[in-house]
């Protein structure tokens, strides 16, 4: 038989790809036209475009709550998450810095520069997260938290003992409504909209993408703005699994990280005003509230014993916080040229 050196080196190519391709998974806690999910679709089309690996997309439910899905992902069963933030606190207690009430601006330009310059995010949380398994690829903002509820409230005393959903992950959204005269109730999306209908809670909060999405203006009367939060979700990978990875792909990695957090931030700046509309097209008799300053400082006092009980938790929240305190001055500088 005549030895055929061109099929030799063919098979041999063919090989070495598919030895080298490989399929990813990666799970996030929304769906595919959600925030999570276009930094996700971003991400994939930039890792498969730039080589043979395949992503395999998993969105919110598809493989449990989002809690579920982070354990999946610290021990190696999903390559890739989207998480947010409002989940991470009871892993990871330095992410709680995301859900302070009144540190993070509401102005998307501020926050734009800060989600990409931060010293927190770019420097200091990186480390934080190789110690829990993950690697960090990117924070990024969904949109203005606005508040969902069935009376008009204007103070903390118009809130007392209203029961509010907050997400099941974060200490200190329950410190934050309890401070705002709340009755919190941590609760998993997946039960949220069953205890709206029933009236096991009375209230909520979430970025008006989200609440539009989702028709959570449909299951209450008024949307209240009190300028206290943004929301924020971060990109991981599991650990053991990006460390494994060849030079090529990590670099191939950070380039499609780098890629949909662009992708993602160019959307963020009109998440909240695609959503506002939307709600208002849908819902033309819908209450939006959006309070005086004078009505937002009596919110803010109360947020104060919030962010400094937060601090006083480990040194490392208080240098957490300190320096997320001057990357915002700077994104506040860089807003005002
Ligand atoms: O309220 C929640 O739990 C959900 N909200 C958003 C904006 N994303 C996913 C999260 O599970």
């Amino acid at each position: 038989m005549k030895f055929n050196f061109k099929l030799l080196v063919l098979a041999s190519l063919i090989t070495v790809t598919s030895l080298s391709a490989a399929t990813w998974k990666y799970a996030m806690g929304e769906g595919k036209k959600d925030p999570q999910g276009i930094y996700a679709v971003a991400f994939k089309n930039y890792i498969e475009k730039h080589s043979d690996n395949k992503i395999e997309i998993y969105p919110v439910g598809s493989l449990g709550e989002e809690t579920d899905m982070m354990e999946q992902t610290r021990f190696g069963i999903i390559q890739f998450l989207g998480q947010s933030t409002g989940y991470m606190g009871a892993t990871i207690p330095e992410m709680d810095l995301f859900t302070l009430p009144y540190v993070l601006p509401t102005d998307t330009k501020e926050l734009d520069y800060f989600f990409k310059h931060s010293k927190v995010i770019n420097k200091m949380l990186p480390p934080i997260f190789n110690k829990h398994k993950l690697e960090l690829l990117s924070v990024f903002p969904e949109g203005e938290m606005a508040i969902t509820t069935n009376e008009e409230f204007h103070s903390p005393a118009d809130l007392e003992g209203k029961k509010m959903r907050v997400m099941p992950g974060s200490p200190i959204l329950v410190d934050t409504y309890e401070a705002f005269g709340a009755s919190p109730v941590p609760m998993s999306w997946g039960d949220l909209i069953g205890a709206l209908k029933t009236n096991m809670v009375d209230g909520q909060e979430n970025p008006t993408v989200w609440i539009a999405a989702y028709n959570l203006d449909k299951l209450s009367k008024v949307l209240t703005y009190i300028g206290h939060s943004s929301f924020n979700a971060v990109a991981v990978a599991n650990k053991d699994f990006y460390d494994r990875l060849s030079k090529k792909n990590k670099k191939l990695v950070q380039e499609a990280a780098k890629y949909a957090h662009k992708v993602i931030l160019k959307a963020a700046k009109n998440l909240d005003k695609k959503g506002i509309e939307k709600i208002k097209k849908n819902n033309p008799d819908y209450k939006i509230v959006r309070l005086s300053e004078k009505e937002k400082s009596l919110f803010k006092e109360k947020a104060k014993k919030v962010q400094d009980k937060f601090a006083s938790k480990s040194v490392s929240n208080k240098k957490l916080l300190n320096q997320m305190k001057e990357d915002l001055h700077e994104a506040e500088k860089n807003n005002s040229k």
